[in-house]
Parts: structure tokens; C-alpha cells; sequence
């Protein structure tokens, strides 16, 4: 351990600088956080984000002891030449009483060799690289956020890496997987605050679990760059996450319905079969997916010649039915002498590298293959311009798969790396960055390339892109799934906290595999699983090759009508899944929130992990176990109706309601009302009819936001207030208004 500190402060353009011995920092109020970085080497001050978007520098003052900034909360500081400790304050008290710590690890016990010829670890540091910061714990404090998680909804207690690791087979205990967010969410006493560690490298947290005194955390990396969102409510930290690394753009109305997809619909009979199933059991859908299978040979950007003979009539004839294709986009490239993509790639200098300056040459799909390196310019725009290929097809939509970097083999390495796993060789270059600096955001900049290419090829469009691999901020470029789940009810389960940590970690648009990609799906299942996924924020329907047919018709009557009605459930939703979208868009409020995002004095709130809040209107409580006629909830305070029954709940407190088969446990709050439609997939979004649902007591607030459904021109949100009592409402001119009595029936008012 190398204690890290500092004896000067200057203040110097509106920013602290901290010198020390050996180690510098520089203290900014950036855009709502302070900003702490740490670094040895000068030109690391300079260090690139690819997470931080927000370029507002608010000027610091300092007075020897406490750091301040407009519209920020105080951040003491206590400097010493080898000690360094800080704390912010909250305008209602004290959030850090502890002081926190800054230590220089001996030694990273990660190698960053492994291709044939090694490149030297980390250059320039005397301590063999890496940092570490803890933080005194509090037994009553709570961590959500970090990105991608299996187990519950609070992450206290144990070590969390963020390492983008392709793994098909976890479970409750697996660390990490596809996306890296370092990112934390802090509770305590209803107060939170936000925490960014800014390194791509692999970082690990581990939350007062190898000491219940004290949080961790590390980075390989050779500097520490750490983000304060001071809050102090849940809701803050999430608006300030939003400004620091950006907001998602507002999605096309048809990417908020129903997808079907399977790995795979191999060729262009069995897409058309699918959908005429669909039409012929009267369900709606809005897209339809092709896995590797339409290619030929695995090639990105072709379409296998007898497969799929003319895609572009396919994608006009579903178009017709409002129906949209897409399209799965691996990184890796054939390498085959003649195939376009990889002799332009080459003639680019596109490919990643070994240190001896060959492309590094491995297998996945095809094989041999290479990978572009995303992390520049120049290839992100050639691989973006490439999508012309499925643009001019009708493809409407593109799936980022094996990015994190997935990879079956490499020329050269025997076997895996600890800690590396199946990926490139983290000495593998990208430009002059080795691939352990950046395999965390490999993903994220390919999905970036290909965010950026749809955008410019069809700017008339909103790009839809769909990726497995990320970092902080990836929400700006694509929407996310939660990769290989399973057909278990264990993984229907903790698809919840998955996403409810997700959707806190900037990633708002997500799904998990609907059924369960692997293994097999029984009817109950996917019944229950798609009655919940009708509120995921990405809806869609995947499964493995070897798996069960699973589409929603798959298992005959009673089961696909029941399973219909769930579907048509969220188109009837869509006004206000689409409302919140747009208020996601502006704000980065997520779609699907835990409790005690909106309920942070509520002590049951924290622990709730299979409940969630749609919006500020709506909670649901699935059914997450076969066999199950009931289910038990937790109400937070205030009156709720029952969704389905009309009656009338008063929280806070525990119930037990009735769960048949044909609905979702699904609470609608007092005050508020939802904009609903009719079940189909609408055209654009100035849905006719609308209609809306308000509690039946007193006055309820909604709104609806309405435009063309795509492309940039704005629409308007309308605000709505239905009184129940007094049979008025004022809402967008042709809409309707209704509440449900207690005792079942609809009353109109007009
Ligand atoms: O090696 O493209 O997670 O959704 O169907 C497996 C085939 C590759 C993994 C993805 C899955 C997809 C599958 N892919």
C-alpha cells in the first residue's frame, strides 16, 4: 500500500489542483458532481472519458479546508503529504462523516501480457499501477446501480468487477457480465449520493464484504477518477447521472412494442411464417429479429444468397404489415482475401493489433477472423457508413451481439487468462491503448459507430440499436439486453433487480430474453414472464437454438390467448410507455423504478426486489413462481387501486391479492392517471383513440406525449387532470377520460 497526498492547493481557472510528492489531483465542479482526479504521469491530467459527456466547469474556490461551487454541497478536503481524505456535506447534514482514503496498490495482479510477443505492463509507474479508495461503511447504508447484476436489489456485502465478460450460465452468484457501469448509488437515512469511478479498466467494488468496516474501491488503471453526485434525494443522484454521461434519445414508437426474435429464423420462409402466426391469432408486433443465421458464412453486412434471396422485398411486405426486420451485427470480421468488408478494413488499417503490428487473428463466428478497433474515429466512421448495406434493405433496426468482446479463440494464446476470460489479449493494441484499458468500452464504441452511421444515412430516422456489451453511458447510443438468461423462474425473478439497477445506472432502455434464451420454457412461464415483460422497457421474445419454440402461440389455447392479452396489454399501455420514454429523453428518469426511488423515507422500499414502479402511476408486483394463485406486496403510502378488481388499497403496509393466470398484480396511485389506447401497433404516436384511466377519488394529474412516432420533429406533452368527483377532466382535444368503481364497473365521464 502507497499512501497517496498532498501539500499544495491552488486554485487555478476555476479548478483546485492538489500537489503532492508524487501524486497530483485536480478538483472540479463538473456540470451537478465535484470531480476528484488522480494521477501520476502529467499527461494523464488530460485523460479522455468515454462516459462523461457534461462539459460545464463551475469555478471552485477553496480556503485551506473546504472546496465550494455554486449550486454544490461543500466538499471538505485534509491534505497531508501521504494522506488524503474528503467528504461531502449535504445542505440537510453531514453525508461522509468518514473520511475517505486514497492508497496506491503494490501491485495489479493482472498481466497484462498474453499474445505471442508481450508488451510491457503499464509504463511509468513506480507502484506497478492500480488504485484503491475505501470508504468508512455504515451499517445502515445501502448500494444500488452497477450496471448489469444478478442477485437482489441491494448490492451491499459483496465484490463487484466490472470486467465485460460474455458468460451464458450464471446464476444468483455470477459477478460480471456483458456491461460495465461503475457506478454507485449510496443510501443512508433516506439521503443519497452517487459515486462514478471514471476508469475503463477493470475496476472492482467490493462493498463492505471483505470487511464489513469498509468499501473498496480499485482500478487497474493508472489514475483514479472519481465523480460526487451529491443528491440528496434517489431522484437527484439520477438526474445528475443523466446530465454528467448523457441522456438516451428518444426512441421510434414501434422499438416501445412487442419483438419476436429467435436464434435463429434462419431463412426467409420461416420469418414469413412467424408473422403470418402472429396475424392469424390476431397478435400485434412491431418487429421481427434475425439472428447469425441470415448471413452467409457469418459475414457481417451480407445476406445468405438462397436464405434470404431478396431481403428487401421481405422488409417491404412486413412493412406493409407494420411490421419492422432486424438485424444482428457482430464485430468480428471474416478474415478471407476478397470479402469486401475486411479488404476495406484493411486497406483502412481498421483492425486491432498485436505489438508486432499483425492483426490479431482469432475465431468466433467466422474463422479466421479480426476485430475493428471502434476506439477511433476513423474506423467508428467507416463501419458506420457500412450500414448503407441494410439501411437500403428496409433493415430498420441493428442488434450488437459478441461485443463485449466475445471470442472463441486467439492465433497465438493457449487457453484463457484468469480474470481475462474468453476475450482479446489484453496486450491485443488499439492504436497506442492496449485492450486492457479498453475492453470495457469496446462495445460501447462499436454501438456508437453504428448509432452514429444509422443517424447519418437516415437522418429522418431515430436510430434503433440494440446492444449486449457497454459502459456508463451507453444509453446514448443503444438500448440493452440482459444476454443469455434462462428459461428458469429464478432468472424471470432477477430479471427485476437487473433491471431496476440497470435503469438507475443510465441504462433506462432495457429487456431481458422474454421465456428465457436457453434451456426450455413451459407455458406458464412464458405466460407470466410476458405479463411482465409487458412493462420491461425493451419487450421482446428470444430463445436459443436448441431450446423449445417459445413464441407466444407456441404452447396452443388457453395459453396463447392468454398469453395475446398480455401483449395487447402494452400496446394498449403505449401512450404512456411512450410518455415516459419521452421523459426519459429529457431527463434520464427511468422507465421501471425501485421503491425507494420515489419512497426513500419507506423502510421496506430498499429491500422490495420483485416489485417496481412504472412510471409515477403504476406499480406492479409479478408473479415470479409456478403454481402461484396469490401474491403478497408491498404497498408504500397513499391510496392505490387495483388495477383489474377497482378496489381500493391504503398503504403503507403488506397485502395479499389474488394472482390468476389472466393478470398481472398491478396497482394504479392515487392522483395520477394513464394515458391507454386500443391493442394494436398504431402508425404513429398521436394515438386514436386515447383515453384515460384515473384513480376514481378526487383529482388525477397524467400526461401523453404525442408525435409522428419517429424522426426529429417535436411533439408536445400534454398535461391531463381528470376530477372524479366533480365527472370533469381536461385533457388533449379528442380524448376521453374514465375511472373504474371499486365495485368493477367503467364509468365514462363526460
Ligand atoms: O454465441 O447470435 O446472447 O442472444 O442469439 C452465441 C446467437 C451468440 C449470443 C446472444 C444471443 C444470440 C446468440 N449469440
Amino acid at each position: 500500500m502507497y499512501p497517496v497526498g498532498f501539500e499544495d492547493a491552488r486554485v487555478e481557472d476555476g479548478e483546485l489542483w492538489l500537489r503532492g510528492p508524487i501524486f497530483t489531483a485536480r478538483v472540479q465542479a463538473r456540470g451537478p458532481a465535484w470531480r476528484i482526479h488522480v494521477f501520476l504521469r502529467p499527461e494523464d491530467a488530460e485523460k479522455d472519458s468515454y462516459a462523461i459527456v457534461a462539459e460545464e466547469k463551475r469555478p471552485v474556490a477553496f480556503d485551506g479546508r473546504v472546496a465550494s461551487a455554486p449550486g454544490l454541497p461543500p466538499l471538505a478536503l485534509s491534505l497531508a503529504p501521504f494522506a488524503f481524505s474528503f467528504g461531502v456535506f449535504h445542505a440537510s447534514g453531514l453525508f461522509a462523516r468518514e473520511l475517505e482514503t486514497w492508497r496506491g496498490v503494490e501491485r495489479v495482479t493482472l498481466d497484462p501480457l498474453g499474445v505471442k510477443n508481450p508488451v510491457p505492463p503499464t509504463e511509468g509507474l513506480p507502484l506497478g499501477g492500480g488504485f484503491e479508495l475505501w470508504l468508512e461503511e455504515r451499517p445502515e447504508r445501502r448500494y444500488f446501480g452497477l450496471g448489469e447484476r444478478t442477485g437482489f436489489l441491494d448490492k451491499k456485502g459483496k465484490r463487484y468487477t466490472h470486467w465485460n465478460t460474455d458468460d451464458t450460465d450464471h446464476e444468483e452468484g455470477t459477478d460480471n457480465l456483458y456491461q460495465s457501469q461503475p457506478f454507485l448509488m449510496a443510501v443512508q437515512g433516506g439521503e443519497a449520493t452517487g459515486l462514478i469511478l471514471d476508469e475503463t479498466w477493470r475496476t472492482v467494488f467490493d462493498l463492505a464484504r471483505s470487511d464489513p468496516e469498509k468499501t473498496t474501491l480499485f482500478t487497474a488503471g493508472p489514475t483514479f477518477d472519481l465523480y460526487l453526485l451529491p443528491g440528496p434525494r434517489p431522484r437527484d443522484v439520477t438526474l445528475a447521472l443523466a446530465e454528467l454521461t448523457g441522456r438516451p434519445p428518444m426512441p421510434p414508437l414501434w422499438a416501445l412494442g412487442y419483438h419476436q426474435c429467435r436464434y435463429s429464423y434462419p431463412e426467409e420462409a420461416s420469418v414469413r411464417a412467424v408473422v403470418e402466426a402472429f396475424k392469424q391469432h390476431g397478435i400485434p408486433l412491431s418487429a421481427i429479429w434475425l439472428d447469425i443465421d441470415y448471413m452467409d458464412g457469418y459475414r457481417v453486412f451480407t445476406f445468405h444468397p438462397e436464405r434470404f434471396p431478396d431481403p428487401g422485398r421481405l422488409a417491404e411486405d412486413l412493412a406493409r404489415e407494420g411490421i419492422r426486420l432486424v438485424a444482428i451485427v457482430d464485430p468480428a470480421v471474416k478474415k478471407e482475401a476478397g470479402y469486401r468488408v475486411y479488404e476495406e478494413g484493411r486497406a483502412l488499417d481498421a483492425f486491432i493489433k498485436t505489438p508486432r503490428g499483425d492483426e490479431v487473428v482469432g475465431e468466433v463466428w467466422p474463422k479466421p477472423a479480426v476485430w475493428p478497433d471502434f476506439t477511433q474515429e476513423r474506423v467508428r466512421r467507416w463501419w458506420g457508413k457500412l450500414h448503407r448495406f441494410y439501411t437500403e434493405r428496409g433493415v430498420a433496426g441493428i442488434w450488437n451481439d459478441m461485443n463485449d468482446p466475445s471470442v472463441f479463440a486467439v492465433e497465438g494464446v493457449d487457453g484463457e487468462l484468469p480474470g481475462i476470460g474468453k476475450t482479446l489479449p489484453p496486450g491485443a493494441l488499439h492504436g497506442k491503448k492496449t485492450h486492457l484499458e479498453v475492453h470495457n468500452v469496446y462495445g460501447q464504441e462499436m454501438s456508437r459507430a453504428t448509432f452514429e452511421g444509422l443517424l447519418a444515412l437516415a437522418p429522418e430516422r431515430r436510430p434503433f440499436v440494440l446492444t449486449r456489451s457497454g459502459f456508463l453511458g451507453i444509453q446514448r447510443y443503444a438500448w440493452v439486453w440482459t444476454g443469455d438468461n434462462k428459461s428458469y423462474w429464478a432468472h424471470l425473478e432477477m430479471s427485476i433487480p437487473m433491471l431496476l439497477n440497470l435503469g438507475l445506472s443510465g441504462v433506462v432502455f432495457a429487456g431481458a430474453d422474454i421465456g428465457g434464451f436457453s434451456e426450455d420454457a413451459d407455458p406458464e412461464l412464458l405466460l407470466r414472464w410476458t405479463w411482465l415483460g409487458a412493462f420491461y422497457p425493451f419487450m421482446r421474445n428470444h430463445s436459443a437454438k436448441t431450446s423449445r419454440r417459445q413464441e407466444p402461440y407456441a404452447f396452443g389455447e388457453p395459453w396463447t390467448g392468454k398469453i395475446a392479452e398480455a401483449i395487447r396489454f402494452r400496446y394498449r399501455l403505449l401512450p404512456y410507455v411512450y410518455t415516459l420514454a419521452e421523459e426519459a429523453s429529457r431527463t434520464g428518469a427511468p422507465l421501471v423504478r425501485p421503491l425507494f426511488w420515489a419512497f426513500p423515507e419507506e423502510e421496506p422500499a430498499y429491500q422490495v426486489y420483485d416489485q417496481f414502479l412504472f412510471g409515477d402511476a403504476l406499480l406492479v408486483a409479478p408473479v415470479t413462481r409456478p403454481g402461484q394463485t396469490h401474491r403478497s406486496l408491498y404497498l408504500p403510502r397513499g391510496r392505490w387501486q387495483h388495477w383489474w378488481r377497482g378496489t381500493i388499497h391504503e398503504g403503507p403496509g403488506w397485502i395479499t391479492v389474488e394472482a390468476p393466470l389472466e393478470e398481472i398484480p398491478l396497482f394504479l396511485r392515487a392522483g395520477h392517471a394513464v394515458p391507454l389506447t386500443e391493442p394494436r401497433a398504431a402508425k404513429t404516436a398521436f394515438f386514436k383513440p386515447l383515453y384515460f384511466r384515473a384513480f376514481p377519488e378526487g383529482q388525477s394529474h397524467g400526461a401523453v406525449y404525442l408525435d409522428a412516432g419517429d424522426g426529429q420533429v417535436p411533439g408536445t406533452r400534454h398535461e391531463a387532470l381528470v376530477d372524479a368527483e366533480r365527472r370533469a377532466f381536461k385533457v388533449p382535444r379528442g380524448a376521453r377520460a374514465f375511472i373504474q368503481r371499486p365495485e368493477g364497473n367503467v364509468i365514462w365521464l363526460d
